[in-house]
């Protein structure tokens, strides 16, 4: 593992401790299309599930109004702003728990770091116009995710020769970017971006970056990794994303005993449970 990486990160006064696995629970905010409960009833919805992460042992929180999947509905940065701001400050203020924004938009960074968000995450590496500025503004750590930035055309079929180089080469930039810009190097957090479309892997080549995920940390930066219910799972099982928890599981104790610092999940307590074992093993 790592010993250039800070043991404990400070997110807008909420301390995570990098020295081990912490889990990051992911909690979208769209809203409800099978009621008319409206927003209301989405924003109560999201807290509930906030409350029942927390309880499960997640570390943070991350808190996403736009879907990266092809053909999703693309939204106003307001719209964006709507969704996720009043979550982000409800869920802030009533739980002791890091939460993290999951955004590209410069304006959904200010608002929702504003409104608590201690982390910002983008899997667009702070690419889109504005993004890097606003997120050196707010002070608070980033999470520098690899893709394509942009959604591939149809078909398109990713290359590279040599996936876990290409990929530590881009974040490496991106990381070196974001210093210029004033963020400090113990807040930037990398992520090789696992998934297919937009994240722009082939089954083939995640499976690459799980298996070498451990020279991800030459970097000298945390490492997180998001593998939760992804395509690749079912490449290899022939299954739906509702019948991929326990290869989920597997993949997360890999990656946790690989070294990675964050996983982001949707199944907070069965992940836990997984860490849980996996850290009284290594401390029998
Ligand atoms: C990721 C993410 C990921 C980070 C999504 C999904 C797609 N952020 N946001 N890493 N994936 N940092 O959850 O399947 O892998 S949205």
């Amino acid at each position: 593992m790592n010993n250039s990486v800070n043991k404990s990160l400070d997110c807008a006064g909420r301390l995570l401790d990098l020295g081990r696995p912490n889990v990051m629970g992911i909690l979208n905010v769209t809203p409800d299309s099978f009621s008319d409960g409206g927003r209301y009833n989405t924003f109560d919805r999201a807290l509930q599930h906030a409350r029942e992460m927390v309880d499960a042992g997640a570390g943070i929180i991350d808190i996403g109004g736009e879907s990266t999947r092809p053909g999703a509905q693309i939204i106003s940065e307001a719209e964006e702003v709507d969704r996720v701001v009043p979550v982000i400050e409800a869920i802030s203020k009533e739980f002791d728990i890091v939460v993290s924004v999951d955004t590209s938009s410069a304006a959904v960074i200010r608002e929702a770091t504003s409104a608590g968000a201690g982390i910002v995450n983008d899997v667009r590496a702070l690419c889109r116009p504005g993004a890097l500025e606003a997120a050196a503004a707010s002070q608070v750590p980033v999470i520098l995710m690899h893709s394509l930035v942009e959604q591939p055309e149809s078909g398109f079929v990713p290359a590279y020769e040599n996936v876990v180089d290409e990929v530590s080469g881009y974040l490496a930039s991106r990381a070196e970017l974001c210093q210029k810009a004033g963020i400090a190097k113990e807040k930037i957090i990398l992520d090789p971006g696992f998934g297919g479309g937009m994240f722009g892997k082939t089954p083939a080549f995640d499976l690459q970056m799980i298996k070498r995920f451990s020279e991800f940390h030459r970097l000298g930066y945390p490492v997180l990794a998001g593998v939760s219910r992804k395509s690749f799972i079912g490449a290899v099982l022939e299954n739906t994303a509702d019948e991929r928890l326990s290869a989920s599981l597997a993949v997360a104790l890999l990656l946790a005993q690989a070294g990675a610092q964050i996983i982001r999940v949707h199944d907070v307590k069965e992940t836990v449970d997984v860490l849980k074992i996996a850290n009284a093993v290594a401390a029998a």
